[in-house]
């Protein structure tokens, strides 16, 4: 869920430096042996060799194969793979084609063997420069367990011998999701998110979901196979949201030390950990008493927070309840029912400012930040941390700031509906995580004379959380065969809403 998420992560990069091993059924020996500038005996490679054949679009049902280009085709058995002079694609025994042509440059430039790639830094040994625009495909051929290999001829960063490249099945899998996500506005291996409204996400609560007790969260192994840990980091990366009970309210290090469950905390200039509380002349609104509209944490910041942790420390006061709303469901509403309102927050900017103290930031935001496919993937609104506009004197920015305003209050109107709105006072001893890319937060107005309030705050960075999503990942990677569907259960949730977008959207993919 997390949703930089996302940032592109691009295959190359998955490739590359992620996973430099090769299962050790299919590294042989010479794989390893190669140097730049050393070229290998064709008899090596007699294994890719063997089965291929030329010909014309052998298999008319192929999604691809209304390019009319001349296919190689290697058969064996653990499937087919066929090349052109610029793009090769592959179907595993038992499954359809997938819509997924990658060009031989990619191939070549991700090849992840040691001469490639040094294995102990995973760093590149040579310069993307260093291969020829379209690499030469000699052979290739679909191992048993699933891995690729590929014999390049006349190769760049070999000097112009043959080079040979394997690729693990789990690589071959990991490009097939990437493609997914690609075209859809998830993470490749992102959880559906889940776009509650108010009862939506009090189904989840009275189901068991979206709470875990500190004990759960803290008691995890190293490899973090805690079921109850793995489950909450679950409903967090789906709903955004979620609560931590039973932290000792009393314990000023507890916030940081659930933060660490998922990532170093991201220290700002507000600190590694910060006070919410009421007090004089507050440099925050946030350290008032005084109502906080829904909003986002450092929308000036650079890098914006990914993850906000507030701790109950105590919460006596009258009032002081805390207000949430998925800022992405009420995009996607505001998409559905007012289009050219959604393109205004989609595309025009709107300034955000803090200077005081010594610092001084500003950042231009949209906000409504999109994925390529052009649904609403985050959100940038904070109302009270808004700096001016530019000087709103010419026509453009005249226009410009008045299309924003009548966009924003029409998202405004949705994200603040009563039904879409959860209200919970937090207990003393109770800690919530809400990402702060999606997930709008406030509070009520509360009475400081009496009793007392405070909370105690951190962030997490969005790459931190995007690392403990991507470690959580690997655990449940699906089966071959079954890239797309993992995450069907629950879909329920998402209810109308998703149906109601993938009727406008075309069938475009996964919220
Ligand atoms: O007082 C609260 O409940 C939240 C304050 C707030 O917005 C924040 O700490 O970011
Ligand atoms: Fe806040
Ligand atoms: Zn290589």
């Amino acid at each position: 869920m997390g949703r930089a998420l996302r940032i592109a992560r691009s295959a190359q990069i998955l490739t590359a430096r992620c996973l430099p091993v090769v299962p050790p059924a299919v590294a042989s020996a010479r794989l390893w042996q190669q140097h730049r500038g050393v070229q290998t005996s064709p008899a090596n490679h007699a294994s890719a060799a063997s089965s291929a054949t030329n010909h014309k679009d052998v298999n008319a049902n192929n999604p691809l194969s209304h390019h009319k280009k001349d296919w190689n085709r290697a058969q064996s058995n653990g499937g087919i793979v066929e090349w052109s002079e610029d793009k090769l694609r592959f179907r595993f025994q038992d499954q359809e084609w997938d819509e997924l042509a990658v060009s031989h440059l990619w191939l070549r430039d991700s090849c992840p063997c040691h001469s490639c790639v040094d294995p102990d830094s995973g760093q590149k040994n040579f310069s993307t420069t260093d291969l020829h625009d379209n690499p030469t495909i000699e052979n290739a051929k679909l191992h048993h367990d699933g891995s690729l290999e590929i014999i390049w001829a006349n190769d760049g960063p070999s000097g112009g011998g043959q080079h040979q490249s394997l690729y693990p099945a789990a690589e071959l899998r990991a490009w097939q999701m990437n493609s997914a996500w690609q075209r859809g506005s998830m993470g490749h291996s992102d959880p559906r998110r889940i776009l509650w409204d108010r009862a939506g996400y009090e189904a989840l609560l009275s189901a068991g979901r979206c709470r875990v007790s500190y004990e759960d969260w803290m008691n995890a192994s190293s490899d973090n196979t805690n079921a109850a840990f793995q489950s909450a980091l679950t409903d967090l990366r789906r709903t955004g949201l979620i609560f931590i009970t039973n932290v000792p309210a009393d314990d000023e290090g507890a916030v940081e030390r659930i933060a660490r469950r998922i990532g170093p905390v991201q220290e700002t200039f507000y600190g590694r950990t910060w006070d919410v509380r009421s007090k004089p002349r507050a440099e925050n609104v946030a350290y008032t008493d005084k109502f906080l509209c829904l909003h986002q944490d450092l929308m000036y910041h650079d890098p914006v927070p990914g993850l906000q942790l507030l701790h109950c420390l105590a919460n006596t006061c009258e009032g002081g309840e805390s207000l949430f709303s998925h800022a992405v469901r009420a995009a996607y509403e505001l998409r559905l029912t007012q289009r050219r309102r959604y393109e205004d927050l989609a595309g025009l900017g709107v300034y955000f400012g803090y200077e005081k103290g010594g610092q001084h930031c500003f950042k231009m935001q949209k906000t409504i930040v999109t994925a390529p496919n052009g649904l609403p993937r985050e959100t940038r609104w904070a109302p009270p941390f808004q700096a001016t506009f530019p000087l709103a004197s010419g026509e453009v920015s005249s226009k410009s700031m008045a299309d924003w305003k009548k966009a924003a209050a029409a998202f405004q109107a949705i994200a603040e509906a009563e039904e879409n709105m959860l209200e919970v006072k937090l207990k003393e001893g109770e800690c919530v995580i809400f990402d702060n890319r999606q997930i709008l937060h406030g509070r009520r107005q509360f009475a400081a004379g009496q009793g007392s309030r405070w909370l105690k705050g951190t962030y997490v960075s969005r790459q931190d959380y995007a690392a403990a999503a991507e470690r959580q990942s690997k655990h449940v990677l699906p089966a071959r065969g079954a890239p797309y569907s993992m995450w069907e259960e629950e879909a329920a949730m998402e209810g109308v809403l998703l149906a109601q977008e993938r009727k406008v959207d075309g069938g475009t993919s996964a919220v």
